[in-house]
């Protein structure tokens, strides 16, 4: 009886054994590869993250939407900024929606001296530049310096 019982026992132990073996195996392969995917993500959205720190400018220039009549920014905060790309030869007069008196004209010439980037302040209720000559494929950024919300509209 008792050879019988150990018998059992260990059979049934090692029965248990086995599946516990052979079921946790692979669902730690599983979690294993699921948690060096997460971190290969992890890892690579860090990277990308530090590359774009130092030129975090010209990044906000690659993602600025292009000028065009009937387009506007959304309402910017005192500090906050706004970008565009002129990318096409022409003027562009703008305005700011709560303060139409807000008004400045972009003009997008062909061999312009000012290329690149171009900066426009927003302060005590108007722009800092009522023309601002650009050569095409220029991004201005205009800065809001007032305690009041500002935006970029075309007209
Ligand atoms: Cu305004």
């Amino acid at each position: 009886m008792n050879r019988r019982w150990s018998a059992l026992i260990v059979g049934g132990v090692l029965v248990l054994g086995a599946c516990g073996q052979e079921d946790a195996q692979p669902a730690e392969e599983e979690t294993d590869v699921a948690d060096h995917e997460m971190d290969k993500g992890d890892h690579n959205a860090d990277d990308t993250a530090k590359e774009d720190e130092p030129e975090s400018s010209s990044v906000d220039s690659a993602d600025a939407p292009e000028a065009a009549s009937g387009t506007a920014s959304p309402l910017i905060a005192q500090g906050e900024t706004t970008s565009f790309v002129f990318n096409e030869a022409g003027e562009f007069p703008l305005h700011c929606n709560p303060h139409p008196t807000m008004k400045m004209t972009v003009i997008v010439e062909e061999g312009a001296s000012m290329s690149g980037e171009a900066a426009v302040e927003m302060a005590d209720l108007a722009f800092s530049e009522s023309e601002l000559t650009v050569a095409p494929g220029t991004v201005v950024t205009w800065t809001n310096q007032d305690e009041v919300e500002h935006n970029v509209a075309f007209d």
